[in-house]
């Protein structure tokens, strides 16, 4: 029933920008005046700033990527908690854990690639895997402080992918 509302609300949504693109085609005549007016001078802006562009796009592409690879955990024997993702929600074996506790979330999908992804109390990202169908991907997460986490889904899987959130309660450590 939730899939036939949503596939409705889809097509909807599809039949409206069609309607949009099509009253604009529609509506568009030929140019009035010509593109002669650009200047030389303009086309050295515009060069100059593609340049400035492309040379600031390496810079932080380079910079974001200096702490990787991260260091994985060193835990001997982590409390495994299988993890599962289907459209469109998240079932974990346990939702809740101590602080200080190593964990290996063992993630997996019933459907499509999700993308599981552990966000804390200040909703930074703290961990995150694909969730593939037919493969297992262990993260492992030792969570230092307490408090209420969240799972959310990072890869696009289909209208209601928002709706993918589940919570990881996270206790002191006793
Ligand atoms: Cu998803």
């Amino acid at each position: 029933m939730m899939h036939i509302s949503i596939l409705l609300i889809s097509l909807l949504g599809m039949v409206f920008i069609a309607a949009v693109f099509a009253f604009v085609v529609l509506n568009s005549g030929p140019r009035d005046e010509d593109y002669g007016g650009i200047s030389t001078r303009g086309y050295i802006i515009r060069r100059w700033w593609m340049i400035g562009l492309c040379a600031a796009g390496v810079l932080v592409s380079v910079w974001s990527l200096i702490p990787f690879p991260l260091q994985a955990s060193s835990a001997e024997s982590p409390r495994i908690i299988q993890a599962v993702g289907r459209q469109w929600s998240w079932e974990l074996a346990s939702n809740s854990v101590e602080a200080g506790e190593p964990v290996r979330f063992r993630v997996t999908s019933q459907d499509v690639n999700h993308g599981f992804a552990i966000y804390g109390p200040d909703d930074k990202i703290v961990a995150q895997t694909q969730a593939m169908p037919g493969y297992f991907n262990d993260l492992d997460v030792t969570f230092e402080h307490a408090g209420k986490y969240r799972v959310l889904c990072l890869e696009y899987c289909g209208v209601a992918h928002h709706a993918m959130v589940t919570e990881i309660a996270v206790t002191e450590k006793h």
